[in-house]
C-alpha cells in the first residue's frame, strides 16, 4: 500500500454514500484525509462532519444555509463556500487526489466534468453523470488520463472481476438486480402501491431517490447505461438478471465463455472502500458472508411488462444522442412527483415515455445541448404531473 495519504473530496457527504464513505475513512485515518465536504441542504450534519473530519473546505449548496454553516465553523480553520458553482469549482484544488461523486442526479454532471479536466481520479457514485453525458465523460477521461473507480455495487463487481483482465475481450456482462420491493407484485397490485412501500428496499439501505428507482427498476436501466460507458459495451452485451438475495453483485463473461462473479453481503461500504483503495485491498470488520445462511441463490428473468423502465432505458441506449439525458431528467421529475404523492407508481414510466417522445432529439449533443435537453425535459415532464 502506498504510504502517502490520499486527499479525498466528498461531493454529497451527508447522503447515504457520503456518510458511509466517512465511516470507511474514519477507520483508515492513516490512509485518507478529507480535504473537501459538500452538501446540498443538510447543514446540521455537514457542520458535524466538518468538526469531526476537519476538511480544509466545505460547501453548502443552499445559499440560505451559508450563514448558519459559516458561523458554526467560524472558530475552525475551515473555509466555507456556498452555491452550486462553488461545488463545481472546489474540485480544482491541487491538494485533491480523488473526488467521490455522491450527490444525487443531474447535479453531479458539471462538478465531475471539472474534476476530470483538472486531472482528478473519480470514485463515481453518481451514475446519472454517465447516463446523461457518458460520451463526453468517456472522452474527457481518456484525454486527461484519469481513472473512474465505480462505487455502484454492480459496477464495482464488474471492475473487480476485470482486474488482471483489462486486455481481454468481454463477451457480455450480467447486471444483477434484487428486483426491489415489488418483484412479486402483479400489475394490478402495482397500480396501488404507496410511497412507504416503495421506500422499503428488501436488501439495500439507500437514499430516497435511488430506492424509488430500485422499486421501479429504473435503477437497473440507469445502471445498464452506466455500464455501457464504464466498460465500453454495446446494449446487446448487457443482460439483467434478477437475483433477489443480492449476494452476487454482477458477473462478467469473457470471449472464451468463462464467467467471473463477485460476491458478498450487500453492504455499500465495500465498493466504497475498494474505489478508494484500488488496486489494494485493506482489512475491515464488515460482516462476512456465510454460505449456510444462504442455501439457495436464485435467479429470474426481469418482468419487462411490469417494469417498463428497463425497456425504456435500453431503447434510450439504442437511440443514443440526448435520449438517455431526457429519460434521466423525466425520471428525476417523476420520482419527486411520486415522493410528493402527486402521481401514482405506474404513472412514472408513462410520463417518462411521453417526455422522451416530446422533447427535441439531438443526435450528437454538446455539453450545452445536454444542459438544455435536461431543462426542456423537466418542463415537459412537469406538465404531465
Ligand atoms: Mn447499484
Amino acid at each position: 500500500m502506498n504510504k502517502i495519504k490520499k486527499n479525498i473530496a466528498i461531493l454529497g457527504s451527508t447522503g447515504s454514500i457520503g456518510t458511509q464513505a466517512l465511516e470507511v475513512i474514519i477507520k483508515n485515518k492513516d490512509k485518507f484525509s478529507v480535504e473537501v465536504l459538500t452538501a446540498n441542504n443538510n447543514s446540521e450534519l455537514l457542520v458535524r462532519q466538518a468538526k469531526e473530519f476537519l476538511p480544509n473546505f466545505v460547501v453548502i449548496a443552499n445559499e440560505k444555509k451559508y450563514k448558519e454553516v459559516s458561523e458554526a465553523l467560524s472558530t475552525y480553520p475551515i473555509k466555507v463556500f456556498t452555491g452550486n458553482k462553488s461545488i463545481e469549482q472546489i474540485v480544482e484544488l491541487k491538494e485533491i487526489d480523488v473526488v467521490l461523486t455522491a450527490m444525487v442526479g443531474f447535479s453531479g454532471l458539471l462538478p465531475t466534468i471539472n474534476a476530470i479536466k483538472h486531472k482528478k481520479n473519480i470514485a463515481l457514485a453518481n451514475k446519472e453523470t454517465l447516463v446523461v453525458a457518458g460520451d463526453i465523460i468517456s472522452k474527457l477521461v481518456k484525454e486527461n488520463n484519469v481513472s473512474i473507480y465505480p462505487v455502484d455495487s454492480e459496477h464495482s463487481a464488474i471492475f473487480q472481476c476485470l482486474v488482471g483482465e483489462f486486455q481481454n475481450e468481454l463477451e457480455k456482462i450480467y447486471l444483477t438486480a434484487s428486483g426491489g420491493p415489488f418483484r412479486t407484485k402483479s400489475i394490478e397490485e402495482l397500480k396501488l402501491v404507496t410511497k412507504l412501500q416503495a421506500l422499503k428496499h428488501p436488501n439495500w439501505d439507500m437514499g430516497a431517490k435511488i430506492t424509488i428507482d430500485s422499486a421501479s427498476m429504473m435503477n437497473k436501466g440507469l445502471e445498464a447505461i452506466e455500464a455501457k460507458w464504464l466498460f465500453d459495451l454495446k446494449p446487446k452485451q448487457i443482460d439483467i438478471i434478477v437475483h433477489p438475495q443480492s449476494i452476487i453483485h454482477s458477473i462478467v463473461q469473457f470471449a472464451d465463455g468463462s464467467m467471473k462473479a463477485q460476491m458478498g453481503l450487500p453492504d455499500m461500504k465495500l465498493p466504497i472502500q475498494y474505489a478508494l483503495t484500488y488496486p489494494d485491498r485493506i482489512k475491515n470488520n464488515f460482516e462476512r458472508f456465510n454460505f449456510l445462511n444462504y442455501p439457495e441463490l436464485t435467479f429470474e428473468k426481469p418482468d419487462l411488462d411490469k417494469f417498463k423502465n428497463i425497456q425504456i432505458a435500453f431503447d434510450a441506449m439504442e437511440k443514443g444522442g440526448n435520449t438517455a439525458c431526457i429519460m434521466n431528467a423525466a425520471n428525476e421529475v417523476v420520482v419527486e412527483g411520486f415522493l410528493k404523492d402527486k402521481i401514482k407508481f405506474l404513472k412514472m414510466s408513462e410520463i417518462i415515455e411521453k417526455t422522451i417522445n416530446k422533447t427535441n432529439f439531438v443526435a450528437r449533443p454538446s455539453l450545452n445541448d445536454y444542459i438544455e435537453s435536461d431543462k426542456e425535459a423537466r418542463i415537459i415532464a412537469e406538465e404531465y404531473i
